[in-house]
Protein backbone atom coordinates (compact mmCIF):
# COMPACT_ATOMS: atom_id res chain seq x y z
CA UNK A 1 0.00 0.00 0.00
CA UNK A 2 0.99 3.73 -0.42
CA UNK A 3 1.91 5.97 2.05
CA UNK A 4 -0.16 9.48 1.77
CA UNK A 5 2.76 11.03 3.41
CA UNK A 6 4.63 11.82 6.20
CA UNK A 7 1.82 10.67 8.92
CA UNK A 8 4.13 10.51 11.94
CA UNK A 9 2.01 8.04 14.64
CA UNK A 10 4.54 6.44 17.55
CA UNK A 11 7.38 8.27 18.40
CA UNK A 12 11.11 6.81 19.71
CA UNK A 13 11.70 6.75 23.39
CA UNK A 14 15.10 7.79 23.85
CA UNK A 15 17.28 5.36 25.41
CA UNK A 16 15.98 2.49 23.52
CA UNK A 17 17.92 0.61 21.00
CA UNK A 18 15.43 0.75 17.77
CA UNK A 19 14.60 -2.33 16.03
CA UNK A 20 14.69 -3.27 12.52
CA UNK A 21 10.86 -3.34 12.67
CA UNK A 22 11.48 0.22 14.22
CA UNK A 23 13.30 1.06 10.51
CA UNK A 24 9.93 -0.14 8.49
CA UNK A 25 7.81 1.44 10.60
CA UNK A 26 9.78 4.64 10.01
CA UNK A 27 9.60 4.16 6.29
CA UNK A 28 6.08 3.31 6.12
CA UNK A 29 5.43 7.23 7.63
CA UNK A 30 4.12 5.47 11.17
CA UNK A 31 6.69 6.11 13.45
CA UNK A 32 8.77 9.69 13.41
CA UNK A 33 12.22 9.58 12.87
CA UNK A 34 14.39 9.30 16.28
CA UNK A 35 16.21 13.08 17.09
CA UNK A 36 19.85 10.67 17.44
CA UNK A 37 20.33 8.60 15.11
CA UNK A 38 24.09 6.76 14.06
CA UNK A 39 24.58 3.87 11.87
CA UNK A 40 27.35 2.49 13.25
CA UNK A 41 25.97 2.58 16.82
CA UNK A 42 22.87 1.79 15.76
CA UNK A 43 22.76 -0.73 13.46
CA UNK A 44 26.19 -2.50 13.39
CA UNK A 45 26.86 -2.69 16.74
CA UNK A 46 23.47 -4.16 17.54
CA UNK A 47 24.20 -7.14 15.40
CA UNK A 48 27.46 -7.69 17.31
CA UNK A 49 26.06 -9.56 20.51
CA UNK A 50 23.37 -11.27 18.10
CA UNK A 51 26.29 -12.91 17.08
CA UNK A 52 27.48 -13.72 20.37
CA UNK A 53 23.98 -15.54 21.15
CA UNK A 54 23.89 -17.11 17.68
CA UNK A 55 21.04 -14.82 17.24
CA UNK A 56 22.88 -14.00 13.86
CA UNK A 57 23.75 -16.74 11.95
CA UNK A 58 27.90 -17.67 11.46
CA UNK A 59 27.93 -15.54 8.63
CA UNK A 60 30.71 -12.43 7.94
CA UNK A 61 29.78 -8.88 8.03
CA UNK A 62 32.12 -8.33 5.36
CA UNK A 63 34.04 -11.17 2.75
CA UNK A 64 36.43 -9.53 0.50
CA UNK A 65 38.86 -11.31 -1.70
CA UNK A 66 40.97 -10.17 -4.60
CA UNK A 67 41.27 -13.24 -6.78
CA UNK A 68 45.65 -13.50 -5.78
CA UNK A 69 44.29 -15.71 -2.67
CA UNK A 70 43.74 -12.72 -0.37
CA UNK A 71 40.55 -12.98 2.22
CA UNK A 72 39.52 -10.86 4.74
CA UNK A 73 36.48 -11.89 6.58
CA UNK A 74 34.98 -9.78 9.65
CA UNK A 75 32.10 -10.29 11.62
CA UNK A 76 29.60 -7.52 13.12
CA UNK A 77 32.07 -7.16 16.37
CA UNK A 78 35.46 -7.41 14.10
CA UNK A 79 34.40 -4.69 12.33
CA UNK A 80 32.95 -2.88 15.23
CA UNK A 81 36.42 -3.17 17.11
CA UNK A 82 38.43 -2.48 13.65
CA UNK A 83 36.13 0.86 12.87
CA UNK A 84 36.69 1.96 16.47
CA UNK A 85 40.47 1.85 15.79
CA UNK A 86 40.28 4.13 12.42
CA UNK A 87 37.82 6.74 14.17
CA UNK A 88 40.68 6.54 16.76
CA UNK A 89 43.09 7.14 13.57
CA UNK A 90 41.00 10.01 12.16
CA UNK A 91 40.88 12.16 15.03
CA UNK A 92 43.55 11.85 16.69
CA UNK A 93 46.50 11.58 14.33
CA UNK A 94 44.58 13.28 11.76
CA UNK A 95 42.91 15.75 13.52
CA UNK A 96 39.73 15.64 12.08
CA UNK A 97 36.55 17.23 13.75
CA UNK A 98 33.02 16.65 13.87
CA UNK A 99 31.29 17.69 10.45
CA UNK A 100 34.97 17.81 8.57
CA UNK A 101 34.99 16.77 4.73
CA UNK A 102 36.67 13.71 4.27
CA UNK A 103 37.13 12.34 0.25
CA UNK A 104 37.54 9.12 0.42
CA UNK A 105 39.34 7.62 -3.25
CA UNK A 106 39.70 3.77 -2.53
CA UNK A 107 39.06 1.40 -5.03
CA UNK A 108 37.14 -1.86 -3.13
CA UNK A 109 39.14 -3.04 -0.19
CA UNK A 110 38.37 -3.45 3.52
CA UNK A 111 39.63 -0.31 4.43
CA UNK A 112 36.73 1.68 2.41
CA UNK A 113 34.30 0.11 5.06
CA UNK A 114 36.46 0.68 7.69
CA UNK A 115 37.12 4.54 6.80
CA UNK A 116 32.96 5.01 6.26
CA UNK A 117 32.22 3.36 9.36
CA UNK A 118 34.96 5.20 10.94
CA UNK A 119 33.49 8.68 9.61
CA UNK A 120 30.00 7.50 11.36
CA UNK A 121 31.36 6.84 14.45
CA UNK A 122 33.21 10.33 14.35
CA UNK A 123 30.82 12.73 12.94
CA UNK A 124 32.72 13.13 9.91
CA UNK A 125 30.61 13.65 6.39
CA UNK A 126 32.53 11.27 3.91
CA UNK A 127 32.82 12.15 -0.07
CA UNK A 128 32.99 8.96 -1.85
CA UNK A 129 34.97 9.11 -5.08
CA UNK A 130 36.25 6.40 -8.20
CA UNK A 131 39.80 5.87 -8.21
CA UNK A 132 39.14 6.92 -12.09
CA UNK A 133 39.29 10.58 -10.93
CA UNK A 134 41.99 12.64 -12.72
CA UNK A 135 44.15 15.34 -10.94
CA UNK A 136 41.23 17.96 -11.86
CA UNK A 137 38.52 15.95 -10.83
CA UNK A 138 40.05 15.92 -7.54
CA UNK A 139 41.20 19.22 -7.52
CA UNK A 140 37.24 20.47 -8.19
CA UNK A 141 36.13 18.11 -5.45
CA UNK A 142 38.72 19.24 -2.30
CA UNK A 143 38.02 22.82 -3.62
CA UNK A 144 34.06 23.04 -3.92
CA UNK A 145 34.13 20.96 -0.44
CA UNK A 146 36.68 22.61 1.31
CA UNK A 147 37.74 18.81 2.34
CA UNK A 148 39.85 18.67 5.52
CA UNK A 149 41.44 15.48 4.76
CA UNK A 150 42.09 13.03 1.36
CA UNK A 151 42.40 9.12 2.13
CA UNK A 152 43.57 7.41 -1.13
CA UNK A 153 45.20 4.46 -2.46
CA UNK A 154 48.58 4.50 -3.92
CA UNK A 155 47.50 4.91 -7.78
CA UNK A 156 45.51 7.97 -6.58
CA UNK A 157 49.32 10.20 -5.22
CA UNK A 158 50.41 11.54 -8.28
CA UNK A 159 46.98 13.19 -8.77
CA UNK A 160 46.67 14.47 -5.43
CA UNK A 161 50.02 15.80 -5.32
CA UNK A 162 49.81 17.78 -8.65
CA UNK A 163 47.11 19.96 -7.17
CA UNK A 164 47.34 19.89 -2.87
CA UNK A 165 48.94 22.98 -3.49
CA UNK A 166 45.87 24.29 -4.45
CA UNK A 167 43.42 23.00 -2.06
CA UNK A 168 43.87 25.19 1.21
CA UNK A 169 41.71 24.04 3.71
CA UNK A 170 42.97 20.40 2.94
CA UNK A 171 44.77 19.89 6.23
CA UNK A 172 45.50 16.22 5.93
CA UNK A 173 46.68 12.93 3.30
CA UNK A 174 45.90 9.75 4.70
CA UNK A 175 47.61 7.03 2.86
CA UNK A 176 46.12 3.35 2.52
CA UNK A 177 49.22 1.65 1.09
CA UNK A 178 51.83 -0.83 2.95
CA UNK A 179 54.40 1.56 1.20
CA UNK A 180 54.77 5.10 3.09
CA UNK A 181 55.05 8.25 0.70
CA UNK A 182 56.43 11.83 2.06
CA UNK A 183 53.87 13.95 3.25
CA UNK A 184 51.35 11.38 3.51
CA UNK A 185 50.15 9.45 6.89
CA UNK A 186 50.23 5.81 6.39
CA UNK A 187 46.94 4.57 7.53
CA UNK A 188 48.47 0.85 8.53
CA UNK A 189 51.01 2.47 10.96
CA UNK A 190 48.45 4.59 12.98
CA UNK A 191 46.10 1.54 12.50
CA UNK A 192 48.61 -0.84 14.12
CA UNK A 193 48.90 1.42 17.24
CA UNK A 194 45.16 2.86 17.49
CA UNK A 195 43.25 1.91 20.50
CA UNK A 196 40.15 0.15 19.78
CA UNK A 197 37.97 2.02 22.76
CA UNK A 198 36.18 4.78 21.23
CA UNK A 199 32.73 6.11 21.65
CA UNK A 200 30.14 6.99 19.28
CA UNK A 201 29.56 10.56 18.61
CA UNK A 202 25.62 11.08 18.92
CA UNK A 203 24.73 12.06 15.11
CA UNK A 204 21.62 14.04 14.83
CA UNK A 205 19.45 11.88 12.74
CA UNK A 206 19.38 14.76 10.05
CA UNK A 207 23.04 15.63 10.38
CA UNK A 208 25.09 15.39 7.12
CA UNK A 209 26.60 12.07 6.59
CA UNK A 210 27.37 11.94 3.25
CA UNK A 211 28.38 14.08 -0.15
CA UNK A 212 28.24 12.51 -3.51
CA UNK A 213 28.93 14.43 -6.32
CA UNK A 214 26.71 14.38 -9.17
CA UNK A 215 26.44 15.16 -12.56
CA UNK A 216 23.73 17.69 -14.63
CA UNK A 217 23.57 19.04 -18.39
CA UNK A 218 25.30 22.11 -16.97
CA UNK A 219 28.49 23.08 -14.93
CA UNK A 220 30.24 20.81 -12.97
CA UNK A 221 29.28 18.00 -10.64
CA UNK A 222 26.75 18.98 -7.78
CA UNK A 223 27.48 18.27 -4.15
CA UNK A 224 24.50 15.98 -3.11
CA UNK A 225 24.10 15.73 0.56
CA UNK A 226 22.94 13.05 2.53
CA UNK A 227 22.10 12.91 6.29
CA UNK A 228 22.84 10.04 8.80
CA UNK A 229 18.96 8.71 8.79
CA UNK A 230 18.65 9.24 4.63
CA UNK A 231 21.40 6.62 4.07
CA UNK A 232 21.38 4.98 7.07
CA UNK A 233 17.53 3.88 7.79
CA UNK A 234 16.38 4.88 4.15
CA UNK A 235 17.11 1.45 2.76
CA UNK A 236 15.48 -0.59 5.01
CA UNK A 237 12.52 -1.57 2.72
CA UNK A 238 14.92 -1.95 -0.02
CA UNK A 239 16.95 -4.07 1.74
CA UNK A 240 14.35 -6.35 2.56
CA UNK A 241 12.00 -6.54 0.09
CA UNK A 242 13.67 -5.50 -3.07
CA UNK A 243 17.41 -7.12 -2.59
CA UNK A 244 15.84 -9.81 -0.33
CA UNK A 245 17.98 -9.88 2.61
CA UNK A 246 17.98 -11.73 6.19
CA UNK A 247 21.00 -12.38 8.09
CA UNK A 248 22.01 -16.12 6.22
CA UNK A 249 22.27 -13.63 2.97
CA UNK A 250 25.87 -12.91 0.98
CA UNK A 251 25.60 -10.20 -1.55
CA UNK A 252 27.69 -9.40 -3.66
CA UNK A 253 27.02 -5.69 -5.28
CA UNK A 254 29.34 -4.81 -8.22
CA UNK A 255 29.55 -0.94 -8.13
CA UNK A 256 32.26 0.63 -7.67
CA UNK A 257 33.16 2.48 -4.01
CA UNK A 258 32.52 6.07 -5.70
CA UNK A 259 28.83 5.43 -6.29
CA UNK A 260 25.99 5.57 -4.01
CA UNK A 261 24.80 2.39 -5.48
CA UNK A 262 27.92 0.85 -3.21
CA UNK A 263 26.81 2.64 -0.56
CA UNK A 264 23.10 1.33 -0.92
CA UNK A 265 24.11 -2.39 -1.44
CA UNK A 266 27.07 -2.97 0.07
CA UNK A 267 26.83 -1.47 3.23
CA UNK A 268 23.82 -0.02 4.30
CA UNK A 269 20.40 -1.98 2.80
CA UNK A 270 22.93 -5.17 3.25
CA UNK A 271 23.79 -4.20 6.98
CA UNK A 272 20.44 -3.27 8.20
CA UNK A 273 19.05 -6.71 7.07
CA UNK A 274 22.45 -8.43 8.73
CA UNK A 275 23.69 -10.01 5.37
CA UNK A 276 27.08 -10.39 4.05
CA UNK A 277 28.41 -8.08 2.14
CA UNK A 278 30.78 -9.66 -0.09
CA UNK A 279 33.73 -7.95 -2.10
CA UNK A 280 35.81 -9.25 -5.15
CA UNK A 281 38.43 -6.48 -6.37
CA UNK A 282 39.14 -7.47 -9.68
CA UNK A 283 42.22 -5.55 -11.12
CA UNK A 284 39.76 -4.84 -14.26
CA UNK A 285 36.46 -6.32 -15.18
CA UNK A 286 36.35 -9.39 -16.90
CA UNK A 287 33.28 -11.72 -17.55
CA UNK A 288 35.06 -14.96 -16.96
CA UNK A 289 36.05 -14.22 -12.96
CA UNK A 290 32.98 -12.40 -12.93
CA UNK A 291 31.69 -15.93 -13.92
CA UNK A 292 33.91 -17.85 -11.95
CA UNK A 293 33.78 -15.90 -8.69
CA UNK A 294 29.86 -17.06 -8.76
CA UNK A 295 30.65 -20.65 -9.09
CA UNK A 296 33.58 -20.55 -6.37
CA UNK A 297 31.73 -18.69 -3.38
CA UNK A 298 28.27 -18.95 -1.43
CA UNK A 299 26.80 -15.63 -2.66
CA UNK A 300 23.08 -15.76 -2.97
CA UNK A 301 22.28 -12.63 -4.18
CA UNK A 302 24.39 -10.31 -7.08
CA UNK A 303 23.65 -6.81 -7.89
CA UNK A 304 25.08 -5.39 -10.86
CA UNK A 305 24.50 -2.63 -13.37
CA UNK A 306 22.36 -4.02 -16.98
CA UNK A 307 25.18 -3.59 -19.01
CA UNK A 308 27.10 -6.44 -16.99
CA UNK A 309 24.25 -8.47 -17.69
CA UNK A 310 24.39 -7.66 -21.48
CA UNK A 311 28.14 -8.45 -21.44
CA UNK A 312 27.26 -11.88 -19.12
CA UNK A 313 24.60 -13.35 -21.36
CA UNK A 314 26.84 -13.11 -24.44
CA UNK A 315 28.55 -16.02 -22.69
CA UNK A 316 26.92 -19.66 -22.92
CA UNK A 317 25.83 -19.27 -19.14
CA UNK A 318 24.46 -23.05 -18.59
CA UNK A 319 27.72 -24.27 -18.73
CA UNK A 320 28.20 -22.50 -14.89
CA UNK A 321 26.55 -23.83 -12.06
CA UNK A 322 26.24 -21.52 -9.41
CA UNK A 323 27.15 -22.04 -6.05
CA UNK A 324 23.88 -20.43 -4.05
CA UNK A 325 22.90 -17.87 -6.02
CA UNK A 326 18.95 -16.80 -6.07
CA UNK A 327 18.11 -13.68 -6.29
CA UNK A 328 19.09 -11.31 -8.91
CA UNK A 329 19.07 -7.31 -9.73
CA UNK A 330 19.89 -4.57 -11.09
CA UNK A 331 19.80 -0.94 -11.84
CA UNK A 332 21.37 2.15 -12.69
CA UNK A 333 20.36 2.34 -16.56
CA UNK A 334 17.54 0.78 -18.46
CA UNK A 335 17.78 -3.14 -18.51
CA UNK A 336 16.50 -4.56 -22.41
CA UNK A 337 13.84 -7.28 -21.96
CA UNK A 338 15.63 -9.28 -24.26
CA UNK A 339 18.24 -9.63 -21.82
CA UNK A 340 16.19 -10.20 -19.01
CA UNK A 341 14.97 -12.91 -20.93
CA UNK A 342 17.87 -14.65 -21.53
CA UNK A 343 19.08 -14.25 -18.56
CA UNK A 344 16.07 -16.20 -17.55
CA UNK A 345 16.65 -18.99 -19.87
CA UNK A 346 20.22 -19.53 -19.32
CA UNK A 347 20.30 -19.49 -15.25
CA UNK A 348 16.88 -20.15 -14.40
CA UNK A 349 16.53 -16.70 -12.22
CA UNK A 350 14.70 -14.16 -12.58
CA UNK A 351 16.45 -10.24 -12.96
CA UNK A 352 14.67 -7.66 -10.54
CA UNK A 353 15.49 -4.16 -11.73
CA UNK A 354 14.82 -1.57 -9.61
CA UNK A 355 15.49 2.73 -10.13
CA UNK A 356 16.88 5.08 -8.42
CA UNK A 357 19.04 8.42 -7.86
CA UNK A 358 21.60 9.49 -5.80
CA UNK A 359 19.37 12.11 -4.61
CA UNK A 360 16.94 10.12 -3.67
CA UNK A 361 17.06 6.70 -3.51
CA UNK A 362 15.29 3.72 -4.70
CA UNK A 363 11.93 4.77 -6.26
CA UNK A 364 10.77 2.08 -8.43
CA UNK A 365 11.93 -1.86 -7.65
CA UNK A 366 10.31 -5.05 -9.06
CA UNK A 367 10.30 -6.06 -5.50
CA UNK A 368 10.11 -10.25 -4.60
CA UNK A 369 7.11 -12.05 -4.81
CA UNK A 370 5.69 -9.45 -7.87
CA UNK A 371 5.19 -10.20 -11.41
CA UNK A 372 8.16 -8.78 -13.26
CA UNK A 373 6.64 -7.05 -16.29
CA UNK A 374 9.91 -7.59 -18.75
CA UNK A 375 11.16 -3.95 -19.66
CA UNK A 376 9.17 -2.08 -16.51
CA UNK A 377 11.05 -0.93 -13.63
CA UNK A 378 8.59 -2.20 -11.44
CA UNK A 379 6.06 -0.16 -9.05
CA UNK A 380 7.00 2.97 -6.93
CA UNK A 381 8.38 2.10 -3.62
CA UNK A 382 8.00 3.26 -0.08
CA UNK A 383 8.25 5.77 1.60
CA UNK A 384 7.40 7.57 -1.92
CA UNK A 385 4.83 8.14 -3.72
CA UNK A 386 5.52 8.48 -7.56
CA UNK A 387 4.00 9.78 -9.88
CA UNK A 388 3.89 10.99 -13.91
CA UNK A 389 3.49 14.28 -13.81
CA UNK A 390 3.65 16.95 -16.99
CA UNK A 391 5.77 20.58 -17.02
CA UNK A 392 3.59 22.08 -14.89
CA UNK A 393 3.52 19.76 -12.06
CA UNK A 394 0.18 17.90 -13.10
CA UNK A 395 -0.61 14.33 -12.83
CA UNK A 396 -0.56 13.02 -15.85
CA UNK A 397 -3.13 9.92 -16.23
CA UNK A 398 -1.82 6.00 -17.10
CA UNK A 399 -0.31 5.63 -20.46
CA UNK A 400 0.76 9.46 -20.60
CA UNK A 401 4.67 10.17 -20.96
CA UNK A 402 5.74 12.45 -18.32
CA UNK A 403 8.30 13.65 -15.93
CA UNK A 404 8.99 11.11 -13.33
CA UNK A 405 8.50 13.00 -9.97
CA UNK A 406 7.87 11.93 -5.93
CA UNK A 407 4.84 13.81 -4.61
CA UNK A 408 6.03 15.91 -1.30
CA UNK A 409 4.24 16.74 1.86
CA UNK A 410 4.41 19.77 3.95
CA UNK A 411 7.93 17.51 5.20
CA UNK A 412 10.91 17.22 3.09
CA UNK A 413 11.14 13.41 2.68
CA UNK A 414 13.93 11.99 5.53
CA UNK A 415 15.09 9.78 3.05
CA UNK A 416 15.86 12.77 0.42
CA UNK A 417 19.08 14.08 -0.09
CA UNK A 418 19.43 17.45 2.01
CA UNK A 419 20.15 19.58 0.24
CA UNK A 420 23.07 20.72 -3.31
CA UNK A 421 25.70 21.93 -0.67
CA UNK A 422 26.00 25.90 -1.88
CA UNK A 423 23.79 25.58 -4.41
CA UNK A 424 20.53 26.34 -3.18
CA UNK A 425 19.42 27.82 -6.93
CA UNK A 426 19.80 23.65 -8.34
CA UNK A 427 18.55 22.28 -5.05
CA UNK A 428 15.06 24.12 -5.43
CA UNK A 429 15.21 23.52 -9.20
CA UNK A 430 14.08 20.18 -8.45
CA UNK A 431 11.07 20.95 -6.71
CA UNK A 432 8.09 21.40 -9.20
CA UNK A 433 4.70 22.35 -7.39
CA UNK A 434 3.99 19.61 -4.92
CA UNK A 435 6.86 17.55 -6.61
CA UNK A 436 10.02 16.46 -7.02
CA UNK A 437 11.17 16.16 -10.34
CA UNK A 438 13.88 13.30 -11.29
CA UNK A 439 14.74 14.82 -14.19
CA UNK A 440 13.88 11.50 -16.11
CA UNK A 441 11.28 10.97 -18.08
CA UNK A 442 7.95 7.79 -17.90
CA UNK A 443 5.00 6.48 -18.35
CA UNK A 444 2.83 4.63 -15.79
CA UNK A 445 0.90 2.25 -16.90
CA UNK A 446 -3.12 1.32 -15.45
CA UNK A 447 -1.39 -1.71 -13.14
CA UNK A 448 1.10 1.30 -11.36
CA UNK A 449 3.99 -0.27 -13.16
CA UNK A 450 7.01 2.50 -14.12
CA UNK A 451 8.51 2.57 -17.67
CA UNK A 452 11.54 4.38 -18.67
CA UNK A 453 11.96 6.50 -21.54
CA UNK A 454 14.84 8.75 -21.08
CA UNK A 455 16.56 11.85 -19.61
CA UNK A 456 14.15 15.43 -19.74
CA UNK A 457 17.82 16.72 -20.03
CA UNK A 458 21.39 15.64 -21.64
CA UNK A 459 22.68 13.98 -19.06
CA UNK A 460 24.30 10.84 -20.58
CA UNK A 461 23.28 7.44 -18.85
CA UNK A 462 26.11 4.92 -20.12
CA UNK A 463 26.82 1.50 -18.61
CA UNK A 464 24.97 2.94 -15.23
CA UNK A 465 27.49 5.80 -15.58
CA UNK A 466 25.80 9.80 -15.26
CA UNK A 467 28.01 11.32 -17.58
CA UNK A 468 27.45 14.92 -18.11
CA UNK A 469 28.18 16.63 -21.67
CA UNK A 470 29.37 19.83 -20.42
CA UNK A 471 32.01 18.00 -18.40
CA UNK A 472 33.04 15.89 -21.48
CA UNK A 473 32.86 19.10 -23.94
CA UNK A 474 34.93 21.18 -21.32
CA UNK A 475 37.58 18.22 -21.63
CA UNK A 476 37.34 18.02 -25.48
CA UNK A 477 37.62 22.28 -25.56
CA UNK A 478 41.44 22.00 -23.77
CA UNK A 479 42.47 19.85 -26.84
CA UNK A 480 44.28 22.24 -29.59
CA UNK A 481 41.95 20.13 -32.66
CA UNK A 482 38.99 21.11 -31.04
CA UNK A 483 36.95 24.70 -32.13
CA UNK A 484 34.07 23.76 -30.30
CA UNK A 485 31.83 19.86 -29.99
CA UNK A 486 28.61 18.89 -28.76
CA UNK A 487 28.12 15.51 -26.49
CA UNK A 488 25.12 13.34 -26.66
CA UNK A 489 24.26 9.95 -26.02
CA UNK A 490 24.21 7.85 -28.87
CA UNK A 491 23.15 3.74 -28.57
CA UNK A 492 24.79 0.70 -28.12
CA UNK A 493 24.18 -2.82 -27.74
CA UNK A 494 26.33 -3.53 -24.81
CA UNK A 495 26.31 -0.09 -22.91
CA UNK A 496 22.82 0.86 -23.33
CA UNK A 497 23.68 4.55 -24.02
CA UNK A 498 27.68 5.75 -24.99
CA UNK A 499 29.09 9.18 -25.39
CA UNK A 500 29.42 10.34 -28.88
CA UNK A 501 31.22 13.80 -29.24
CA UNK A 502 30.16 15.84 -32.65
CA UNK A 503 33.55 17.79 -33.17
CA UNK A 504 34.43 20.86 -34.84
CA UNK A 505 38.15 20.73 -35.85
CA UNK A 506 40.29 23.84 -35.69
CA UNK A 507 42.13 24.59 -39.19
CA UNK A 508 45.36 22.79 -38.50
CA UNK A 509 43.62 19.86 -37.90
CA UNK A 510 41.06 19.68 -40.69
CA UNK A 511 43.69 17.16 -42.95
CA UNK A 512 44.23 15.08 -39.89
CA UNK A 513 43.85 10.99 -39.96
CA UNK A 514 40.59 11.39 -38.32
CA UNK A 515 40.72 7.43 -36.64
CA UNK A 516 44.75 9.00 -35.32
CA UNK A 517 42.60 11.48 -33.85
CA UNK A 518 39.79 10.32 -32.44
CA UNK A 519 42.16 8.32 -30.42
CA UNK A 520 44.03 10.92 -29.56
CA UNK A 521 41.00 13.26 -28.32
CA UNK A 522 39.66 10.24 -26.70
CA UNK A 523 43.03 9.80 -25.24
CA UNK A 524 43.02 13.01 -23.97
CA UNK A 525 39.09 12.92 -22.17
CA UNK A 526 40.95 10.20 -20.25
CA UNK A 527 43.49 11.92 -18.82
CA UNK A 528 41.50 14.97 -18.52
CA UNK A 529 38.62 13.67 -16.45
CA UNK A 530 37.58 10.51 -14.93
CA UNK A 531 38.16 7.77 -18.29
CA UNK A 532 34.56 6.24 -18.23
CA UNK A 533 33.29 9.54 -19.44
CA UNK A 534 35.63 9.08 -22.39
CA UNK A 535 33.72 9.78 -25.96
CA UNK A 536 33.42 6.37 -27.20
CA UNK A 537 32.08 7.66 -30.48
CA UNK A 538 33.37 10.72 -32.43
CA UNK A 539 32.73 12.16 -35.45
CA UNK A 540 34.11 15.31 -37.23
CA UNK A 541 31.45 17.98 -38.90
CA UNK A 542 31.93 20.99 -40.40
CA UNK A 543 28.90 22.89 -38.06
CA UNK A 544 27.30 22.34 -34.76
CA UNK A 545 23.13 23.16 -34.82
CA UNK A 546 22.69 25.79 -33.21
CA UNK A 547 19.85 28.10 -32.28
CA UNK A 548 19.47 31.61 -32.96
CA UNK A 549 20.72 32.91 -30.08
CA UNK A 550 24.11 30.53 -31.03
CA UNK A 551 23.06 27.77 -28.65
CA UNK A 552 24.68 24.22 -29.15
CA UNK A 553 21.22 22.50 -30.35
CA UNK A 554 22.37 18.56 -28.81
CA UNK A 555 18.47 17.35 -28.91
CA UNK A 556 19.26 17.83 -33.09
CA UNK A 557 22.03 15.61 -32.72
CA UNK A 558 20.91 13.52 -30.09
CA UNK A 559 17.32 12.67 -32.05
CA UNK A 560 19.50 11.92 -35.32
CA UNK A 561 21.64 9.51 -32.99
CA UNK A 562 18.65 7.73 -31.98
CA UNK A 563 16.82 7.76 -35.12
CA UNK A 564 14.39 10.10 -33.79
CA UNK A 565 12.43 12.72 -35.83
O1 LIG B 1 36.17 0.20 -22.29
P1 LIG B 1 37.55 0.80 -22.46
O2 LIG B 1 38.63 -0.18 -22.13
O3 LIG B 1 37.72 1.45 -23.78
O4 LIG B 1 37.69 1.99 -21.40
C1 LIG B 1 37.45 1.81 -20.02
C2 LIG B 1 38.77 1.63 -19.26
O5 LIG B 1 39.67 0.80 -19.90
C3 LIG B 1 39.26 3.05 -19.24
N1 LIG B 1 40.11 3.37 -18.11
C4 LIG B 1 39.88 3.11 -16.81
N2 LIG B 1 40.90 3.58 -16.07
C5 LIG B 1 41.76 4.16 -16.93
C6 LIG B 1 41.27 4.04 -18.23
N3 LIG B 1 41.90 4.53 -19.31
C7 LIG B 1 43.06 5.18 -19.09
N4 LIG B 1 43.59 5.35 -17.89
C8 LIG B 1 42.99 4.85 -16.79
N5 LIG B 1 43.52 5.02 -15.60
O6 LIG B 1 38.10 3.87 -19.16
C9 LIG B 1 36.96 3.14 -19.51
C10 LIG B 1 36.10 3.02 -18.27
O7 LIG B 1 34.91 2.39 -18.58
P2 LIG B 1 34.21 1.41 -17.55
O8 LIG B 1 34.36 1.90 -16.15
O9 LIG B 1 32.81 1.27 -18.05
O10 LIG B 1 35.05 0.09 -17.65
P3 LIG B 1 34.63 -1.42 -17.98
O11 LIG B 1 35.80 -2.25 -17.60
O12 LIG B 1 34.17 -1.55 -19.37
O13 LIG B 1 33.47 -1.76 -16.95
C11 LIG B 1 32.19 -2.17 -17.32
C12 LIG B 1 31.28 -2.04 -16.09
C13 LIG B 1 29.87 -2.40 -16.50
C14 LIG B 1 31.77 -3.00 -14.99
C15 LIG B 1 31.34 -0.56 -15.59
O14 LIG B 1 30.95 0.26 -16.64
C16 LIG B 1 30.46 -0.32 -14.38
O15 LIG B 1 30.84 -0.66 -13.28
N6 LIG B 1 29.27 0.24 -14.56
C17 LIG B 1 28.33 0.48 -13.48
C18 LIG B 1 28.44 1.85 -12.90
C19 LIG B 1 27.59 1.99 -11.64
O16 LIG B 1 27.81 1.30 -10.67
N7 LIG B 1 26.60 2.87 -11.65
C20 LIG B 1 25.74 3.12 -10.52
C21 LIG B 1 25.71 4.57 -10.22
S1 LIG B 1 24.75 4.97 -8.79
C22 LIG B 1 23.14 4.99 -9.33
O17 LIG B 1 22.84 4.69 -10.44
C23 LIG B 1 22.10 5.43 -8.36
C24 LIG B 1 21.11 4.31 -8.11
C25 LIG B 1 20.30 4.58 -6.89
Amino acid sequence: TKSSGQRFHKSHQPGVPLTLADFEAINRCERSLPKKFNFARDVLDQWSPKEKTGERPANPALWWVNGKGDEVKWSFGELGSLSRKAANVLTKPCGLERGDRVAVILPRIPEWWLINVACMRTGLVFMPGTTQLTAKDILYRLRASKAKCIVASDEVIPAVESIVSECPDLKTKLLVSPHSQNGWLSFPELFQTASAEHSCVETGSQEPMAIYFTSGTTGSPKMAQHSQSSLGIGYTLCGRYWLDLKSTDIIWNMSDTGWIKAAIGSMFSSWLQGACVFVHRMAQFDTDTFLDTLTTYPITTLCSAPTVYRMLVQKDLKRYKFKKLRHCLTGGEPLNPEVLEQWKVQTGLELYEGYGQTEVGIICANQKGQEIKPGSMGKGVLPYDVQIIDENGNILPPGKEGEIALRLTSTRPFCFFSEYVDNPEKTAATIRGNFYVTGDRGVMDSDGYFWFVGRADDVIISSGYRIGPFEVESALIEHPAVVESAVVSSPDPVRGEVVKAFVVLSAPFKSSNPEKLTLELQDHVKKSTAPYKYPRKVEFVKELPKTITGKIKRNVLRDHEWGRT
